[in-house]
């Protein structure tokens, strides 16, 4: 595959990536000064192969990924602490702090994965094979919610594509549906009504097939915290947010277009495509800025960009379509 440009940054906005890059480096360093603590007397050279040997099998909660430049933005990350505790996850409520408070209680294993319907081989994956499947990459995605704030994430995980492919989609697979798990016993927010459980999103087969859709285990280089959609949910950079379902048990491929969760709700409101779009406002408000979620009060507004910046990688998805009509 060739090499896929970066989407356009303003120069006011680039910060490098020595931010996440140093503190990578400063990971790799803790992690090599934690085993020469815990041994005396081991040589440097050895030291360092001790080091390399505990960052190749994952030390508990940890997923280090290997970095790829083709999906790397520059842009200055979200704090770890607001992608944590600002969050959409209505299963446990519609407050930004509900999740990170009541998610501790999703139980994430064991977790199964079964992918259904117009698939040549209908599979149930373990959560810890699919972990294995592929090797870990970490990409740093914008997040542009519907509710015109925005993120910038660093992700662990592999393309869909990867997944999808080992299934082997028939001809009839036109779509494909994403299904969140239901935890009656463990999920306080499935007491209100505002959606039909479970969670239930899609998209179109050459959308899911496109290498940007990433399946997500990790972030900031460890495995997902609950509240960010453990034990794996999908991240799908160029649409808002709603479209990257969380906590998946199923993946079904279908022949007609499913329901999906916000259209259910809203559907003069909610597209099923969802893409970024600042010349398309929500009925109720503008979707032209964004809040970039920051530490402290001020989260400086900025412009948000067609397809939130990934223009030159999807926008031959939609080559002939109305947009303004298909939103
Ligand atoms: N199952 C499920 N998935 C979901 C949601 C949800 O309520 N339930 N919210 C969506 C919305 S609106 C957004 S903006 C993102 C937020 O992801 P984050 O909390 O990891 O930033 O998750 C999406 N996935
Ligand atoms: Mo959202």
């Amino acid at each position: 595959m060739s090499r896929i440009k970066q989407p356009y940054i303003p120069p006011s906005e680039i910060t490098s990536e020595h931010i996440w890059q140093s503190r990578r480096t400063w990971l790799k360093r803790a992690g090599a000064g934690a085993i020469a603590l815990g041994a005396t007397g081991v040589s440097g050279s050895a030291m360092l192969l001790h080091s390399s040997a505990a960052l190749g099998g994952q030390e508990k909660g940890r997923l280090s990924g290997t970095p790829n430049s083709d999906y790397w933005l520059e842009n200055k990350l979200t704090s770890e602490k607001d992608v944590t505790t600002y969050n959409n996850f209505y299963e446990f409520g519609t407050d930004k702090s509900a999740p990170s408070q009541y998610a501790q209680k999703l139980e994430t294993r064991p977790w199964k994965i079964e992918i259904e319907g117009e698939v040549e081989k209908p599979s149930s994956f373990d959560i810890d094979d699919l972990l294995k499947l592929a090797s870990i990459e970490e990409r740093v995605y914008r997040l542009r919610c519907v509710e015109a704030w925005s993120m910038v994430i660093p992700w662990s995980g592999y393309s869909l594509s990867t997944l999808l492919s080992q299934v082997r989609p028939t001809s009839k697979a036109k779509y494909v549906q994403f299904v969140s798990d239901v935890q009656p016993e463990n999920m306080p927010g499935l007491r209100s009504r505002i959606i039909d459980w479970p969670y239930v999103e899609a998209l179109r087969i050459d959308e899911a097939m496109h290498p940007l859709v990433m399946l997500v285990f990790g972030v900031y280089g460890k495995l997902l915290p609950n509240q960010n959609g453990a034990p794996m949910r999908v991240a799908i950079p160029w649409k808002y947010g709603f479209k990257s379902g969380k906590s998946i048990v199923k993946i079904r491929l279908l022949e007609k277009l499913p329901e999906t969760s916000w259209v259910k709700i809203a559907p003069r409101e909610y597209g099923f495509y969802a893409n970024v779009n600042p010349s398309v406002p929500h009925p109720r408000w503008s979707q032209a800025t964004e809040r970039r979620i920051g530490d402290g009060i001020f989260s400086p507004r900025v412009d948000t960009l067609m397809f939130n910046g990934y223009g030159e990688q999807v926008a031959d998805l939609y080559s002939g379509m109305d947009l303004k009509r298909y939103y």
